[in-house]
């Protein structure tokens, strides 16, 4: 049997638009957006006084990859609002990147509760990897992630690497990805650090510091204008990369960038606290001075950042397992978890600050995502897409604190946060998965979605 919805009453929000109005679902999928709808539906819920947004799509988290927990604590991602994630595939030498694609899918089969798909990362760049590139949308991934950080590991790629990938990604609408951070730069200041002494986590900081994301962030630009190939800069910390990117876009190149909550809300002085403390915060690339926090606010306000993913990464082990590695800043495991936060951090700091819109709101939060990696039945509230959809009581207020944390961590990288608004009720596809806070789905019940070729970085670029 197929069930049926009525959401009546609610102001329905979406990237160009708000009106009050009624949602008509039909099993999965969004059937009638309208006024005064009469149809009679097997379930009706009053959203008076309520935000009807689409289901979150944070295009950056990290569940089988990295580190991250397994995919069994995606439920944080419900209740937070996001009912679809998109996590990397990392390869392992001599594992063909389809290969990879394929058993990082399988790690989330049957065990997340909200839908999931998937960008590649190039770990054994060689000639026969880089012609896989081209049939990435034969197993529905659409977007690749190379490093530019990292040497000596396997994760890193050098321009001929990249260049590769890229002339190759072009051919088959893959948008190519950057982790953009100079890792000479990185290497030598890390040395020099540890050589001094200077152990504490905030020399994380010091060592990655925004000229090596700037001239990484150059370089890729420079490679995708030479290959002539659309480009999305991951998780964009320092203004000096964001103006990088600006620059490019506004001349009409396909270059294009994301940030990540914690770059909108976090400092490097949370890095800079006494003892141990500011491993909790270690991520890369590393907080930056609120100089940085201010102009990717107005980056995101004005466009020039198109998408805020979370990073989402919850180390297994947490802060107990991060203790007992780290003896200095540099073996200290990075991420911070932050999938069931973005929501909230974005309409509080955002919104709520007249900082952004809340079209702009959605557009960062859900539509772009969905866009860049090729979803488009996805982050939208449209007759035909999923009903993936958010009850958003704006009224309420609370704390962010990692007791209400579903990450399955021993800390909460936003706690004492003050947070206005909570999803009131979160569908994925039609079904109530989470409810104030609570997960009340059934685990396991995302579907893998496929995503579709020439996404967003290739449209603007045709337009
Ligand atoms: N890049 C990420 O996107 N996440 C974790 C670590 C990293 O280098
Ligand atoms: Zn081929
Ligand atoms: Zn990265
Ligand atoms: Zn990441």
């Amino acid at each position: 049997v197929i069930m049926s919805l009525l959401i009546k009453n609610g102001t329905i929000l979406t990237a160009t638009s708000e009106f009050t109005g009624d949602l008509y679902i039909e099993g999965e999928t969004i059937r009638q957006i309208g006024s005064n709808l009469n149809m009679d539906a097997d379930r009706t819920v009053d959203a008076a006084g309520k935000y009807i947004l689409p289901g979150g799509v944070d295009e950056h988290v990290h569940y089988g990859s990295f580190g991250g927990r397994l995919f069994e604590t995606a439920e944080a991602a419900a209740v937070g609002g996001t009912t679809t994630i998109v996590d990397f595939a990392p390869q392992e030498k001599d594992v063909p990147l389809l290969d990879a694609i394929r058993q990082q899918a399988a790690k989330a089969e049957d065990i997340s509760s909200v839908d999931f798909a998937f960008h590649a990362v190039i770990m054994d760049p060689k000639e026969s990897v880089f012609e896989e590139v081209r049939h990435l949308p034969e197993v529905g991934v659409a977007t690749l992630k190379l490093f530019m950080a990292y040497k000596g590991t396997a994760f890193y790629c050098d321009d001929e690497a990249i260049l590769n990938a890229m002339m190759n990604a072009k051919e088959a609408g893959v948008t190519m990805m950057v982790h953009a951070e100079n890792a000479d730069i990185i290497t030598i200041l890390t040395n020099h650090y540890l050589s001094q002494g200077k152990t504490a986590p905030v020399y994380h900081y010091h060592a990655r510091p925004p000229i090596a994301e700037e001239e990484a962030t150059g370089r890729a630009i420079a490679l995708a204008k030479a290959a002539d190939c659309p480009l999305f800069v991951v998780h964009v910390s320092a203004k000096e990369a964001m103006e990088a990117i600006r620059k490019a876009h506004s001349q009409g190149w396909p270059v294009f960038g994301e940030t990540c909550t914690h770059y909108l809300t976090l400092t490097t002085d949370y890095l800079d606290q006494p003892g141990f403390e500011g491993a909790k915060y270690i991520c890369s690339p590393p907080l930056r001075p609120q100089e940085h926090v201010d102009a990717l606010w107005q980056a995101v306000r004005e466009g020039w950042l198109t998408a805020v993913g979370s990073d989402h990464c919850a180390l297994d082990g947490g802060f107990e397992g991060a203790k007992k590695k780290g003896t200095n800043f540099s073996n200290i495991p990075n991420g911070c978890p932050g999938v069931q936060d973005r929501l909230a951090l974005l309409w509080t700091y955002g919104v709520c600050t007249g900082t952004i819109t809340r079209q702009k709101f959605v557009e960062l939060f859900a539509t772009n995502p969905a866009k860049v990696v090729g979803l488009p039945g996805k982050g939208e509230l449209r007759i035909g897409a999923d009903a993936d959809i958010v009850i958003f009581d704006p009224e309420w207020k609370g704390v962010i604190t990692n007791k209400d944390s579903l990450h399955g961590i021993d800390y909460e990288p936003f706690e004492g946060f003050k947070i206005q608004g909570r999803p009131e009720q979160v569908y994925l596809r039609g079904r109530l998965v989470a409810e104030n806070g609570v997960f009340v789905g059934e685990r396991g019940k995302g579907k893998w979605q496929k995503c579709q070729p020439y996404g967003l970085c290739y449209d603007y670029y045709h337009k």
